[in-house]
């Protein structure tokens, strides 16, 4: 969208002579954020607490930032790192430009506490996505058995 004005603006320089820096944002550096989320699931629940996990790429030249989950499944839904096997709130995550974020299980997920109900497996929790510069994404986690790992299969 941005990007289709810009190289407008581009061809606009070209055919009046004028010389533009930045016309070459087609080119993979600026330009917008374009953002998909990919292997999205959520471990069922043992307790009123719940975890999920998915994957966001970034296909844009622009990196991005994680800033908020939430779900009608909890009012409580914070984003969490691991280190030496503590998690901690964090206030965002870096999605790299041409690059990915990973919540993956043993490091960084997004936390759901107080559930108001407990999925179970074979059901899906909607989550919406909150970031510094893209538009929301909505997703569905589906819910996989407890001990569900894909980077182990
Ligand atoms: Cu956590």
């Amino acid at each position: 969208m941005n990007r289709r004005r810009a190289a407008l603006a581009c061809a606009l320089a070209l055919t009046t002579g004028l010389a533009l820096a930045g016309c070459s944002s087609d080119s993979g550096s600026g330009g917008e954020p374009e953002l998909k989320v990919v292997g999205a699931f959520m471990p069922q629940p043992v307790s009123d607490m719940a975890a999920g996990f998915l994957v966001v790429q970034n296909s844009g030249g622009t990196a991005d930032r994680l800033t908020s989950v939430t779900s009608p499944l909890s009012d409580d839904v914070t984003i969490h790192e691991t280190k030496n096997q503590k998690m901690r709130e964090v206030s965002s995550f870096e999605v790299p430009a041409n690059g990915e974020l990973d919540l993956e299980r043993g490091g960084s997920h997004i936390m759901f506490m107080k559930l108001k109900q407990k999925p179970k497996q074979g059901e899906k929790v909607s989550v919406e996505l909150h970031f510094e510069k893209a538009d929301p994404i909505t997703v569905d986690l589906p819910v996989k058995e407890t001990t569900h790992n894909p980077k182990k299969q």
